[in-house]
């Protein structure tokens, strides 16, 4: 069924005294479908808009040959409606698997030799973000607040000031924010900076991302920092600030203390062993991982010492073929490892290629003595501070994290590493198996405490707070009026 205007939710919300008079719009490109949605982001958005209601709009799974001009309903409609935009075969090739994760996915994790130009691309991303503000400004009334997620939708901001939206919209990015030379390698319609300057606040996960970001505007734009710490850019004001993401604290120790969902382990996991859990992507780092990992075996002063490694690795996009590509490479590594270290009783990597239940995962992370989250680029890691949330703080396992993950700024009492060192990370991990349990518990402690700070709730709340009180475009401040009027 199409929706073409959608009701008003005047209700008391969480995250001030004043109510928001708009409705607040969330836009990502997944949406959740189950009616009380799982996993640490969704369902501190679902929590959100449940107290405010509102809308959550996102892509429709099943493609369509002509995609509809409106927005469908789809799933739960109870506390908020979800709205789908369609999109055909093509949309999805060109839009999601072209130019969001073989153009900007790349350049924002420092593999621009992973890059695949296309025209096609760059026209499929700007047709399905041009196609959704009209559907958004159909169903958006002017003082509603727009939050749009990720780099699938860069430029919608500007897209939907040019239909004459004049509410505030912000934007926050999951994926670390490109440093000024990795710019080079988008295609020059891809004007992060301009279409940047259309938002009210520009969240990033770092402070090192926004150090990037406001690089980039004073190179691109010549924009002037302010006093108030928001750029300027003619009549523009942009706040750019730093919001580290994180996982619903709470929820995630209550699961992993559960005695219901203990998992039957397999007899080389109940000794030692050391996990990893990462979607199958090339900046998880996983192949150095298995090396070092690897390396720690040959290196290993007492041989009778038999620790496992636990890699989870469910798929993901498969259709770009640099994914393809880290597969194979990641099975033949698999397959040497344990040829070459395995005993007929004991198989030293269980790589498991798809997804484990959410209750189980905790169980694993709990039980696992190190917890090892090496990639080269990561926006956050949201699988650092599960590690830690599910550990026992009276016997706590040890997290070995990339300097090159945003969780790393903070996560200073992790063993942190370079995840380029197959020796270093070979070392640390000898170092965090033999671990004194005072100085696990005190780095357990320190670590926690950052993971209590950036709960999921509190960060939505923070960004909710920091977008109510921002204004970019001074000649915006009369927004509504005109579009009330055209209404
Ligand atoms: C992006 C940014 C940023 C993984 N395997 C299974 C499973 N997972 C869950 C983990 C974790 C989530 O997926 C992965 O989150 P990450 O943060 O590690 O990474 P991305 O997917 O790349 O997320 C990242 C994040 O957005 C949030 O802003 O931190 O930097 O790249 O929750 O537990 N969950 C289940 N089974 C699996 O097999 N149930």
């Amino acid at each position: 069924m199409m929706v073409s205007h959608a009701p008003s939710f005047p209700r008391e919300n969480k995250w001030g005294n004043e109510q928001m008079s708009g409705k607040l719009i969330v836009v990502s490109n997944r949406i959740p479908t189950a009616a009380t949605p799982s996993g640490g982001l969704v369902f501190a958005l679902h929590e959100t808009l449940r107290s405010t209601g509102g809308i959550w709009i996102g892509s429709d799974p099943e493609f369509r040959s002509t995609p509809s001009d409106e927005l469908k309903k789809i799933g739960d409609q109870s506390d908020y409606q979800r709205l789908a935009f369609e999109m055909s075969e093509e949309d999805y090739k060109t839009f999601y698997l072209g130019f969001a994760n073989s153009v900007l996915w790349p350049v924002c994790h420092r593999r621009g030799d992973l890059v695949q130009m296309s025209r096609r691309f760059e026209e499929g991303y700007r047709r399905v973000n041009k196609r959704l503000a009209q559907q958004i400004v159909n169903v958006a009334d002017p003082e509603d607040m727009i939050w749009v997620h990720d780099y699938h939708f860069f430029p919608l901001a500007s897209d939907l000031r040019e239909l004459g939206f004049k509410g505030k919209i912000g934007f926050f990015l999951h994926i670390p924010f490109p440093a000024l030379g990795d710019l080079g390698a988008l295609p020059e319609s891809a004007n992060l900076a301009r279409w940047l300057a259309d938002y009210d606040l520009v969240g990033l996960q770092t402070r090192s991302d926004v150090a990037r970001c406001l690089e980039m505007f004073r190179s691109e734009l010549g924009a002037e920092l302010m006093n108030d710490g928001k750029i300027k850019y003619g009549e523009q004001r942009v706040s750019v600030r730093s919001f580290p993401i994180g996982i619903d604290v709470e929820a995630f120790v209550a699961t992993a203390n559960q005695t219901s969902n203990d998992v039957e382990i397999a007899k080389d996991l109940s000794g030692e062993y050391v996990i990893g859990v990462d979607r199958l992507d090339y900046s998880k780092g996983l192949p150095n991982r298995f090396r070092a990992f690897g390396r720690y075996l040959e290196t290993r002063k007492d041989k009778e010492r038999r620790p496992s490694l636990l890699q989870i690795a469910p798929p993901t996009r498969e259709g770009v073929t640099a994914y393809r590509d880290i597969r194979f490479e990641l099975e033949e590594l698999a397959g040497r490892l344990n040829g070459e270290n395995a005993e007929l009783d004991w198989t030293p990597l269980r790589y498991i290629h798809r997804n484990i239940d959410r209750d189980v995962l905790a169980k694993l992370y709990r039980n696992a003595r190190v917890g090892l989250v090496t990639p080269f680029a990561d926006g956050m890691n949201l699988v650092a501070k599960e590690y830690i949330a599910a550990q026992d703080p009276e016997d706590p396992g040890v997290l070995v994290l990339s300097r090159m993950a945003g969780a790393a700024e903070d996560m200073t009492e992790a063993l942190l590493v370079n995840p380029y060192d197959i020796e270093e990370m070979s070392e640390a991990l000898a170092q965090a198996l033999d671990m004194p349990l005072e100085e696990r518990k005190a780095r357990y402690q320190d670590c926690m405490k950052r993971v209590k700070a950036t709960d999921v709730g509190r960060w939505s709340e923070n960004y909710l707070n920091a977008l109510k009180d921002s204004r970019t475009n001074l000649s915006w401040n009369s927004f509504g009026d005109d579009q009330k009027e055209s209404d």
